[in-house]
């Protein structure tokens, strides 16, 4: 850390794990991907589909040579099979959106529709859907070939940036899978980083990942767990309404939130950063807020108290880190 230009007093110093502080730094974090989506689980559908294991393979190896701080993401082209499995999804989720999504979803989902090419038969371009984002809220969406550790992952929406996959799932499980893809990433997470107060509430999770220790890390994740992927927002008609991503790109996981009789708790990072939830399965409990203003609020004091020694910011000019030593 000294030898990053900190003074860390002598008596203070701890060992802080490395962490990225300009886009070019991003790199280093694509290379550390875990599997590369190579080594399917074999209890994963794509497991004996060799042509399938193949594809994702393709795809991983544009997002590996990739290079967030010059290029632009590069276009994929989908195959019939792939825009069929993507139509399917749309077609049940996009009315299931307009009754339980939230309003700031769908407001700027008919506006993706316009400039980003989100239609049934269309699987809509990362880049076409940053040249929307970044001039509303300076958020991207940058290809990742496998998958990240938490803490990389959270790293990353330091910079606005979210880590996303290109691939999509396997044709035979359209309505639920554990991993993120494609039908994920666009249809649960795109739409929302053009809301300012999200994109500042998922960055404040991303700037307090920084350097934190793994039990604050693994508090930081859960955070993000229960808001990004799976908050509901109490809108002002007192109706619980969907936001998480989680939710959004899965038929049955809107199903379960809506039908299964569920719980939902007040979102209060400090009691929900501690309980543990299940990633391979349906959520027993969702968490809601009243509005992405008061969870930004709420988030702000929760990555105050994660400590390390100095607090971190984000110079959106320069697009780098920047680290002040707690007084
Ligand atoms: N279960 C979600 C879906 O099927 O779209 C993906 C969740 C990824 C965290
Ligand atoms: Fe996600």
């Amino acid at each position: 850390l000294q030898s990053q230009g900190i003074n860390v007093k002598e008596s203070s110093k701890k060992h802080v794990e490395w962490f990225p502080r300009t886009l070019k730094d991003l790199e280093a974090l694509e290379q550390k991907t875990l599997s590369a989506g190579a080594e399917l689980e074999s209890d994963h559908p794509g497991f004996k589909d060799e042509d399938y294991k193949k594809r994702r393979h393709e795809i991983a190896e544009i997002a590996y040579t990739f290079n967030p701080a010059e290029h632009e993401v590069p276009n994929i082209k989908y195959t019939d099979i792939e825009i069929e499995t993507w139509s399917k999804i749309y077609n049940v989720l996009t009315p299931l959106h307009e009754k339980y999504a939230c309003h700031d979803y769908l407001e700027s989902f008919q506006e993706m529709k316009t400039h980003c090419g989100f239609r049934s038969d269309n699987i809509p371009q990362l880049q076409d859907v940053n040249k929307y984002l970044k001039p509303k809220t300076g958020f991207q969406l940058i290809p990742i070939s496998g998958l990240l550790t938490p803490r990389d992952f959270l790293n990353y929406l330091a910079f606005r940036v979210f880590a996303s996959t290109q691939y999509i799932r396997h044709h035979s499980v359209p309505f639920y899978t554990p991993e993120p893809d494609v039908v994920h990433e666009l249809m649960g997470h795109a739409p929302l980083f053009a809301n300012p107060d999200f994109a500042d509430f998922s960055q404040q999770i991303g700037l307090a990942s920084l350097g934190a220790s793994e039990p604050d890390i693994k508090r930081l994740a859960t955070c993000y767990w229960f808001s990004v992927e799976f908050g509901l927002i109490r809108e002002s008609d007192g109706k619980k309404k969907v936001y998480g991503a989680g939710v959004l790109s899965s038929v049955d996981e809107i199903l379960n939130a809506v039908y299964n009789n569920t719980e939902a708790r007040f979102f209060d990072p400090f009691k929900a950063c501690e309980v543990p939830y299940p990633i391979t399965s349906l959520q027993p409990v969702y968490w809601w807020s009243n509005n992405f203003e008061e969870a930004k609020e709420m988030m702000n004091k929760f990555a105050a108290s994660v400590t390390r020694g100095f607090v971190t910011s984000y110079d959106k000019v320069n697009h780098e880190i920047k680290v002040y030593q707690d007084i």
